[in-house]
């Protein structure tokens, strides 16, 4: 239906698309809207809606893939009018379909009516020029973010090329000036995000919810407080594994820089985990894997450098993946069309994203592909958005959507767990032999320091969204907020006091771009489950660690029923179609790390773990 991570104007009518004023359904009399619809009204008026949104949709998207892929003020114009009249549309049937609440209407017309009420991202106000205001708002912030430079040793560097620099350097004072440096890029947009925090709150109310936090936790089949307590739950289950693991790291890493650096207590500085966020450890492995303990037996990056991949082998490496558990190759028309590398000639947005411009077959990937261990990964994770846009392509345009966001994240992330195994790697060539048993700590160590990592940074990124468009928090403690939950969740800090003006939220992709993020927090839980639930169906014996379900068709079909669901049924049903399973539960992940956990906390005897919130 949409492509995955929105951002810019069309992200403020994500999930459903627009549809030229002339098309949508006539504003009832004052007559009619007093007597109640009947249920063949409902029907028409989905049908209706459907069917202009479905049409629109396209015409946003491709405006957005133009200014994503060529930043230009006239193409800022074109995708924040684009993504205005989306808005406006989208909030409008949001508001129509309010109408249809207590019809008997039939289950399918009932979940398109929910759809249309809860698919929204930022819903506009009530007023001419509002959706406007905020498409031009988001754009500003978009375009912020995607040309945000900073000059390190003489260079101006993008992003992606910070990104290395804090991946490879062991020097903390680099860490720390690039750390900052990418900072700056943000306090230029507070005024912008306050403004558009309250314009979505006023939209959010208008279409029935009590601000934007709660309509972006109204998504998932249940209550916004069920899920707000379903995520607490979740976070509960895996935090004992994220303390071991952040116990251990931390002490690496003192060992490494010292006392002065790194305190042997108390949080993790976030510039020493190699990942401008700490969101994900993997690239500091080097330092943390003991130097005294067998290995894991092979470095990807340099496996993939030596043996001569660039970024479209990369992708097709991913796509290779997928046509071996039975799935179509990509159309011709998504190497025509994708962006693979970054242009010289030209300010594009980098950040990741999959998009199906034509709701059909047109899909493409849009990314900066450098040849290393995480992009190995989020080319598999991208290509698993593709994969599910085609299976769904034949849902009515409201079901043409993940089960819910977490599955759509968490396709291409099962997909990477399989294709970092060493088995698997044996037989791309990568690696020239499987190491044996002794490796399956270090390579678990190595997993966990990406996925397990990740989980508390999945969870904070829309807790402080939940607080900031409840009011909870002000614009005044924005900064003072997201640290709070940083070091309450995740055990880290910044590597020095921020400026009085730092906006820090604003240095994340999803929140200049306005992409709600709980979904990656889901969907590191739901990989397991799929993981688990495809090595059962493999038959394997062995520890989960060592399964690969590459070129297993029977697996593949299996997955692809789930798939061709989209969004048409409750997600639990979809989960149960492929794993047996009705709820979200992380005790697969915990199985799968079981043996690291036993590991960790055998290791971290005589620490003292954890920090004081
Ligand atoms: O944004 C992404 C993908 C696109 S949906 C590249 N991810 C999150 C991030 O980069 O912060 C994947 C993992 C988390
Ligand atoms: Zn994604």
């Amino acid at each position: 239906m949409t492509r995955l991570l929105l951002s810019a104007a069309s992200a403020a009518a994500l999930l459903i698309g627009t549809a030229a004023q002339a098309q949508t359904a006539p504003a009832p009399s004052p007559a009619a809207a007093a007597a109640k619809p009947t249920p063949a009204e409902a029907v028409a008026f989905v049908a209706a809606a459907e069917k202009a949104l479905a049409e629109e949709s396209v015409y946003a998207q491709e405006a957005d893939w133009v200014q994503e892929t060529y930043i230009t003020p006239d193409t800022n114009y074109l995708t924040a009018k684009a993504g205005a009249e989306l808005s406006d549309m989208s909030t409008r049937y949001a508001k129509e379909a309010a109408r249809f609440d207590g019809v008997a209407t039939d289950p399918v017309t009932r979940r398109k009516l929910m759809l249309l009420k809860n698919g929204l991202v930022l819903a506009a106000p009530d007023r001419p020029g509002a959706a406007q205001e905020m498409a031009d708002i988001e754009a500003r912030l978009a375009t912020l973010y995607s040309s945000g430079t900073a000059t390190v040793d003489g260079k101006t560097l993008h992003l992606e090329d910070l990104e290395d620099v804090l991946a490879s350097t062991r020097d903390p004072a680099k860490a720390k000036e690039v750390w900052e440096k990418w900072r700056l890029v943000s306090p230029a947009m507070k005024a912008d995000y306050v403004r558009l925090t309250a314009l979505a709150n006023e939209g959010a109310r208008n279409v029935g919810y009590a601000d934007s936090g709660a309509l972006w936790r109204s998504g998932y089949d249940m209550t916004p407080e069920e899920f707000a307590a379903l995520t607490d739950r979740l976070w509960g289950q895996v935090k004992p594994l994220y303390q071991n693991l952040h116990c251990f790291v931390r002490a690496r890493l003192n060992a490494r820089y010292g006392d002065q650096v790194q305190p042997r207590t108390g949080p993790i500085r976030e510039d020493l985990t190699g990942n401008m966020w700490g969101q994900q450890w993997g690239n500091i492995h080097d330092v943390v894997a003991p130097a005294n303990s067998p290995g894991m037996g092979y470095d990807l990056t340099k496996s993939l450098e030596s043996h001569g991949y660039d970024p479209v082998k990369m992708v097709k490496t991913a796509e290779n993946f997928y046509i071996s558990l039975g799935f179509d190759p990509w159309p011709k028309t998504f190497w025509e069309r994708s962006m693979i590398v970054r242009p010289q000639d030209r300010e594009v947005q980098c950040h990741a994203s999959a998009w199906d411009v034509d709701n059909k077959d047109d899909i493409r990937l849009k990314a900066c592909v450098h040849v290393n261990a995480d992009d190995f990964f989020t080319v598999h994770h991208e290509l698993g958005h593709n994969l599910y846009q085609r299976a769904y392509k034949d849902q009515p345009f409201l079901f043409e959507n993940g089960a819910n966001d977490g599955f759509h994240e968490a396709i291409g992330d099962f997909a990477g767990l399989n294709a970092l195994t060493p088995g698997y790697l044996k037989q791309l060539g990568l690696i020239d032999t499987v190491p044996g048993p002794e490796a399956d700590i270090p390579y678990l160590l190595r997993v966990a320091m990406d996925g397990v990592a990740f989980l508390p940074f999945g969870l904070m990124v829309d807790k402080w969204r939940w607080e900031v468009f409840s009011g909870q928090v002000t614009p005044d403690h924005y900064n003072d907020a997201w640290w709070a939950l940083v070091k309450q969740y995740q055990g880290l800090v910044p590597p020095g006091p921020r400026p009085a003006d730092a906006f820090d939220p604003g240095a994340k992709n999803h929140v200049a771009t306005s992409v709600p993020y709980a979904r990656y927090f889901l969907a590191r839980i739901y990989e397991y489950q799929f993981y688990r639930a495809a090595c059962r169906q493999a038959g394997w014996k062995g520890p989960l660690n060592r399964c690969s379900v590459y070129g297993n068709k029977a697996v593949g079909a299996k997955f692809a029923r789930m798939l061709e669901m989209g969004q048409s049924r409750p997600w639990p049903e979809a989960l149960e179609a492929f794993t047996g399973e009705k709820t979200i539960d992380a005790s697969a992940m915990a199985e799968y790390f079981a043996p690291l956990n036993t590991w960790l906390t055998a290791q971290n005897k005589g620490q003292t773990c954890g920090w004081k919130d």
